[in-house]
């Protein structure tokens, strides 16, 4: 037996056909666009400086539309797999040597690399973040969202050159006969089968990842890392230990600083319960992927923000009493910070916080991201 270079025909199975690409690539093509739209306005919904300030309303907004990320990234996996499968013999198509093919091919298959590259970064990244297991040193929400950018540009680019073969690919019988390869060996499963099974793959993805969102289906999140209860049943993202606050929380000295200005008030547990309490349903969003409602009661924020005189329209700004890793501070836009559901919270679900949902006051506001909810408070301070 002589060995040599492999080439694209070789692969024979009916299975590497681009009726097949096309169709797995349509579904795929639509994951990415719904990841991509939702992720601008998860990035947006966390950034500090916000132009056009979004809604406070409905207050599960935020939900789900992270909900449709997490969903659309998962599901998108093996769509992604099969796709790459279906066309990897096309790596083994030597171009007739005219210089200008060669250029215009080297050119298309630079684009498709970093199509690819961008898109299993995207993929990789994301599943990981959703185990909360950070194997990197680069900002996850940085590095996520700047190749997000790199792989639908790299998708635009490919779409439009890949028009034409797309329209035909997607008109052609599935059934029919092979394309540029694809034209023999009888397959376990036909194109179809393939299909199939692609469509029951990427349907048992998204359910894997839904299980971190929705009720009732958490059991059958395998995906997420947080999907066992937690304290007062609602689950835990850092915890009081892990957040490096387990003495700080607990300290019965105590207090939380509400400053605007010049103007301050300091307020111990007692103080903060002996104002009026209210109750709200607000759901915590966690951009890991999952999500949880909860009864959460406390002071309105507007009523402490009286207290220190502070202006209507003014951003507030939320310093936690941790001192390493994220989500220690937050800025609260103004309209959120006016909001009469935003409060800063003293007991969910009926209970006492515990120190683990951020003993002994939180934040929770309507429609915002989950790490934008800062436990642990030390210091409110009001901006501008
Ligand atoms: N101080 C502080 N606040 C924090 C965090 C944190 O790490 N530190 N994590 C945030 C994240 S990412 C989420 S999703 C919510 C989760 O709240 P929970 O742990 O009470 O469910 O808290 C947010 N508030
Ligand atoms: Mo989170």
């Amino acid at each position: 037996m002589t060995l040599r270079f492999p080439r694209e025909a070789d692969f024979t199975s009916r299975l590497h056909d681009i009726a097949v690409t096309a169709r797995v690539g349509r579904w795929l093509g639509l994951c990415f666009a719904l990841a991509f739209v939702t992720g601008l306005l998860s990035h947006y919904a966390q950034a500090t400086y916000q132009p056009i300030p979004l809604p406070t309303r409905p207050v599960w907004g935020y939900r789900l539309t992270q909900a449709v990320h997490v969903l659309s990234g998962t599901a998108a996996v093996p769509l992604l797999l099969v796709k790459l499968w279906t066309v990897y013999p096309r790596l083994f198509h030597r171009s007739a040597a005219s210089l200008r093919a060669l250029v215009m091919s080297g050119l298309e298959r630079a684009s498709v690399a970093l199509l690819v590259g961008a898109a299993l970064f995207e993929i990789t990244t994301g599943l990981v973040n959703v185990t909360q297991w950070y194997p990197w040193d680069f900002s996850f929400r940085r590095a996520h969202y700047a190749a997000g950018w790199v792989a639908i540009g790299a998708l635009a680019v490919h779409v439009g050159i890949k028009l034409p073969l797309i329209r035909a690919a997607l008109g052609r019988d599935l059934d029919g006969p092979g394309t540029r390869v694809g034209h023999g060996s009888p397959a376990a499963v036909d194109r179809r089968g393939l299909l199939r099974l692609t469509w029951l793959a990427s349907a048992l993805s998204a359910v894997a990842a839904a299980g971190g969102t929705m009720p009732g289906l958490d059991r059958l999140a395998v995906l997420s890392a947080r999907r066992a209860g937690g304290p007062e049943g609602v689950p835990v993202n850092r915890t009081a230990r892990a957040a490096g606050v387990v003495a700080a929380a607990s300290d019965p000295g105590w207090t939380c600083e509400v400053r605007y200005g010049d103007r301050a008030v300091r307020l111990d547990r007692r103080d903060l319960l002996t104002l009026p309490q209210h109750t709200v349903e607000l759901p915590i969003a966690c951009v890991e992927g999952w999500s949880a409602t909860g009864a959460w009661s406390g002071v309105p924020l507007r009523d402490l923000l009286h207290l220190v005189d502070a202006p209507a329209g003014a951003e507030v700004a939320f310093h936690s009493l941790q001192r390493r890793h994220g989500g220690r501070f937050s800025v609260l836009p103004a309209a959120f910070a006016s909001d009469r559901l935003t409060l800063v919270a003293l007991g969910l679900n009926g209970a006492p916080l515990s120190l683990d949902h951020g003993f002994p006051a939180r934040l929770i506001a309507p429609n915002r991201p989950g790490v934008s909810q800062t436990k642990w408070l030390e210091r409110i301070e009001v901006l501008g």
